[in-house]
């Protein structure tokens, strides 16, 4: 994958729904959506473009958690491989499923290494879950992002808070600069 873009981890325990955020962002389907935990294979690179600003999109869902007993230490491991690359980390959480120990385990991780982690709440589609994402604030971040991958809701929020974090992108040429002791001009003709 090339090196010079910023990259957003997608991070969270099995069916959260991070293959289908990935799909969603980078706008069709690649990664692959099943109902079985673990069963995205390996991990799905993919660049994205909005406000022509390029950057890579990891779906991290690679591992398999199949001995039930391990399944704690794989998600653990999973997710600090993907921040340890990453420029910001997306760290979806499932509304339907509500609060889980895996989450907080993972949201410690995430929070300890990594500075610019998003904690988004998916499958969010209706009043009922809007109002019980509350119990998500346990986990310690100070904004629940709401989204629901499938339907596209809240996905542009997301990512404007995303670049947000990234900071300027490619400077356009002739922008930007010159602007210290300019006059303004006038706007009248
Ligand atoms: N209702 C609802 N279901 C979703 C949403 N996003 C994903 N799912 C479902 O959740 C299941 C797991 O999704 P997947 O993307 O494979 O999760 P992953 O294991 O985290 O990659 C699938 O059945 C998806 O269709 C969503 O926004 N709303
Ligand atoms: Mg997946």
């Amino acid at each position: 994958m090339p090196h010079s873009l910023p990259v957003i981890a997608i991070v969270g325990r099995p069916n959260v729904g991070k293959s289908t955020l990935f799909n969603r962002l980078i706008g069709h389907r690649s990664a692959i959506v099943h109902n079985t935990p673990g069963v995205t294979r390996d991990r799905h690179y993919d660049i994205t473009d909005r406000y022509g600003y390029s950057v890579m999109i990891v779906d991290t869902g690679g591992f398999e958690p199949h001995p039930e007993d391990q399944l704690f230490r794989n998600v653990r491991a999973q997710a600090l491989a993907a921040v340890r690359e990453a420029d910001v980390v997306l760290f979806v959480v499932d509304s339907r499923a509500g609060l889980n120990p895996l989450d907080e385990e993972v949201g410690r991780v995430l929070r300890t290494v990594h500075s610019k982690v998003l904690l988004v709440i998916n499958k969010v589609e209706g009043n009922q879950q809007r109002l019980e994402a509350a119990e998500f604030y346990a986990l310690g971040f100070e904004t629940l992002h709401l989204v629901s991958a499938e339907h596209d809701h809240g996905i542009t929020d997301l990512m404007d808070e995303v670049y947000l974090l990234l900071g300027p992108g490619p400077v356009e040429e002739d922008d930007e600069d010159d602007d210290s002791g300019a006059i303004p001009e006038d706007d009248e003709e």
